[in-house]
């Protein structure tokens, strides 16, 4: 029997997908998607969930598991909502949020999209507990999006990445701050490409760079613009542990994208859209987090050895 040959699977979709819609939710929403994740000190899995309601504003809600993809306890109300009195960049609500662990602050640090009347802005809030939220307002001013902390300082900074849009193209860059309020040292970290690349034009950071032996892991979104619309597609790529900016490796070829049915049907179809991870117990399985069609969220597992050795093989700089 002739086998044709395929591309690798890196990823393997979770068996209950979509592991949380929202017909789980306590009380009344549109949709559930675009969820931060992180990994508790007792072993819990929380998701910050991006939640819309039918006015189309997004809050952000928890959702806390034991074993990561069932039997959520989701808070009976929003979690962290738009404060559009004291922050008006929040007007239209908050999107997509992005945590990392801070063992300096002992807090986590959740980077957020800030909607408001000048466009997407990014913002920044500190928690212990994901009860009470320190807001430390918006850091990066529109266009801009699609942000997370480093979880360490680099050379005695702290160090976000994120995605301004310019008129030569939306890319990823890097900034700098001593206090998380002023930033500076800007830097392009990675470039979309062009023409008929899936990654041409417009690319996003997904979920927060992952530490690894060989350097920071990122796992980007790249939009191919289609005449049937957008496609939101995965990518890899590597950069130096004490100069992120500096890239190692990045992969041609994208890793994940739309085919599952939650995926390709709801109200933005052909969408795969991180914003967490989590690493297991075993320090290698990797736990990806994403907003399936802007509509539920789904979970899709993959070996860091695995996703590294991939790219050491095609990837370049
Ligand atoms: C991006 C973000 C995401 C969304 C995606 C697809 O620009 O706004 O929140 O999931 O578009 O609609």
């Amino acid at each position: 029997m002739r086998v044709s040959p395929q591309y690798e699977t890196l990823f393997r979709r979770n068996e209950s997908n979509p592991i949380l819609t929202a017909a789980d939710w306590p009380y009344p929403v549109h949709t559930v998607f675009n969820a931060g994740a992180t990994r508790l000190r007792d072993g819990t899995t929380l998701l910050l969930c991006r939640v819309e309601d039918r006015r189309g504003h997004s809050h952000l809600c928890a959702a806390r598991s034991a074993d990561g993809a069932g039997g959520w306890i989701i808070d009976p109300k929003p979690t962290l909502l738009p404060d559009p009195e004291q922050h008006p960049e929040e007007i239209w609500g908050i999107e997509d949020p992005r945590i990392t662990f801070v063992p300096e602050l002992g807090k986590y640090a959740v980077a957020y999209t800030a909607f408001g009347e000048s466009g997407p802005g990014v913002s920044l809030a500190l928690t212990e507990d994901f009860v009470t939220f320190e807001r430390c307002g918006l850091v990066m001013q529109p266009d801009d999006k699609d942000a997370a902390l480093l979880p360490r300082r680099i050379n005695g900074m702290f160090a976000l990445v994120h995605r301004p849009v310019a008129d030569t193209g939306a890319h990823i860059w890097i900034s700098y701050s001593p206090d998380l309020r002023s930033w500076g040292g800007h830097r392009m970290m990675l470039e979309a490409r062009r023409g008929a690349w899936w990654d041409a034009g417009k690319i996003g950071l997904s979920p927060p760079l992952i530490e690894t032996e060989r350097g920071w892991l990122m796992i980007y979104h790249g939009v191919r613009h289609t005449a049937a619309g957008c496609l939101y597609r995965l990518g890899a790529a590597l950069f130096d542990l004490e100069q992120p900016d500096r890239l190692l490796l990045r992969g041609d070829e994208w890793i994940f994208g739309p085919e599952a049915p939650y995926e390709t049907r709801g109200d933005v179809a052909y969408v795969t859209f991180p914003c967490g991870v989590t690493i297991g117990p075993d320090r290698d399985t990797l736990n990806l987090y994403y907003g399936a069609a802007d509509t539920c969220i789904a979970l899709a597992t993959c070996s860091v050895a695995e996703l590294l050795r991939w790219l050491e093989r095609q990837g370049r700089a």
